[in-house]
């Protein structure tokens, strides 16, 4: 059954067309969830959020311009290179996902949008792949484009004239200085005129944005969330007779890949056994104990939008009974937490209400001794949960934006908002060390995390459909 398993599960993850085999149709039915290959945003998206950055840079006074910086190439080992992720912010403002490219946006002009690309290259480009060149980026929304090396002389120039220099360049360290140096040129100012201009950083401009998602956007990340569920019910069923982690791993990664998620959206956590209690476990290379948990934390990223959720279960099919009440008590502080994911919250009260919870229920099962007001005053409970359970999600796994206000609001915590995206995703860890600890809690680590939309009305779990309640999953694994 298991080979059935393997070879024929491929044909039933994609949107079925006709079986590839019999044997098939006999092998449990994981998904029939639609394929997102190479899904991307209407280019009317990038142009509307080039809009809104140019409303902002107006507001700053004339002569404002930004420029925003392309993600560099990242070196693996010798002359590879990771697989080429355009950077979110740059990617959010143009759609274009070439290396060394540079945007201009120019709130005087009206054709602001000037793209500055790398030049064609007949035989770089038998090597890499087509590059887009002045007329690709033209066809992609700019207004005007320009190559380099003569598109040095274009950046300098805007630059030169510019006021005030908005710069967002997340990683690229070398063009951060060279725009630094042009603004503020290192040595002899025999003009004297840079103390007049004013070079800011604007990435807390772009993240503002990201954090209230556009329809189009929730729609990308509902495709992301439906392709990493297909994901973790073809890693459940597949642990059931693996032996080693990265069997698991492989069928997520398999699954999400075969429905479109050219990348994850960030490394795959596979922990079994003990291994569940490592929160960034992501070797996933040891044997699989018979009667442990498996910790699944992966995402799929689809049209550049990513999913992060966690489901934890047990290989044996049925959990044991320290297993369950362990589930069950993150389980109930993670219901408690998607309660208060509301437009008018804040964004810690759901973190404070599960911490809460878990204080008092590990308390009850005996593994915290003491009295429950002072454990959870405290914080004795964090040697177990270790980790806040929300952040923005989107383009980035952790999305841009703050979790801060202005100081003096509401005690300087970020109001929730509907449009807002964010994960809600408690734990409970008990390290197979923990020799303090009665030893039949020893090895158990619980995360059950989610995608929860913040509507008007209230929120909509993304993710609700996977398999949540200890029922509903060991259902699932006995299917
Ligand atoms: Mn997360």
């Amino acid at each position: 059954m298991s080979a059935f398993r393997l070879v024929c599960l491929p044909a039933l993850v994609l949107a079925l067309s006709a079986p590839i085999c019999t044997a098939a149709l006999a092998a449990p039915a994981v998904t029939t969830t639609q394929s997102f290959h190479a899904a991307r945003l209407p280019a009317s998206f990038f142009a509307g959020n080039r809009a809104r950055l140019l409303a902002e840079l107006k507001k700053m006074g004339p002569g404002t311009i930004a420029i925003i910086k392309s993600m560099p190439e990242q070196n693996r080992n010798g002359d590879s290179h990771h697989m080429y992720r355009q950077d979110s912010d740059f990617y959010y403002l143009t759609g274009i996902e070439e290396a060394e490219s540079v945007a201009i946006l120019n709130a005087d002009s009206d054709k602001p949008y000037t793209l500055l690309v790398r030049t064609r290259d007949a035989r770089r480009e038998r090597y890499d792949g087509a590059r887009l060149g002045v007329e690709g980026a033209v066809k992609q929304g700019a207004d005007q484009a320009e190559s380099f090396p003569a598109a040095e002389k274009t950046l300098k120039e805007a630059i030169s004239k510019a006021q005030r220099v908005v710069l967002i360049s997340n990683f690229d360290e070398d063009f951060r200085k060279k725009a630094l140096d042009l603004v503020y040129p290192f040595g002899s100012d025999n003009n004297h005129a840079s103390y007049k201009k004013i070079l800011v950083d604007g990435r807390n401009l772009v993240a503002e944005m990201r954090l209230i998602k556009q329809a189009a956007e929730i729609e990308m990340l509902q495709n992301a969330v439906d392709v990493t569920a297909a994901g973790h019910l073809a890693a459940m069923k597949a642990s059931l007779t693996a032996s080693n982690e990265g069997e698991v791993a492989a069928a997520f990664q398999g699954t999400t890949r075969r429905l479109g998620a050219r990348f994850t959206g960030y490394d795959t956590i596979a922990g079994a056994g003990g291994n569940s209690c490592t929160l960034h476990y992501v070797t996933n290379d040891h044997a699989i104990e018979k009667n442990g948990v498996m910790l699944l934390d992966a995402g799929a990223e689809v049209g550049y939008y990513t999913a992060d959720v966690t489901r934890t279960w047990p290989v044996s099919g049925k959990f044991s009974k320290e297993q369950k009440a362990i589930y069950e008590l993150v389980l109930k502080a993670q219901n408690t937490a998607i309660d208060l994911v509301k437009a008018g919250r804040l964004h810690h009260e759901g973190f404070d209400a599960a911490m809460r919870v878990m204080s008092d229920g590990l308390i009850d099962l005996g593994i915290l001794k003491g009295d429950k007001e002072a454990l959870y005053k405290s914080g004795a409970y964090s040697r177990f949960t270790m980790h806040g359970i929300s952040h923005w999600i989107g383009l980035d796994v952790h999305d841009a934006g703050g979790y801060q206000m202005e100081p003096g609001k509401r005690g300087g915590q970020r109001v929730l908002q509907a449009g807002m995206a964010l994960t809600v995703e408690p734990g409970i860890y008990i390290p197979s060390d923990a020799n303090d600890v009665d030893a039949k809690w020893r090895g158990i680590g619980v995360r059950i995390e989610d995608v929860v939309l913040i509507t008007p009305e209230g929120n909509r779990n993304m993710s609700g459909k996977l398999p949540r309640s200890v029922e509903a999953i060991e259902a699932a694994l006995a299917k």
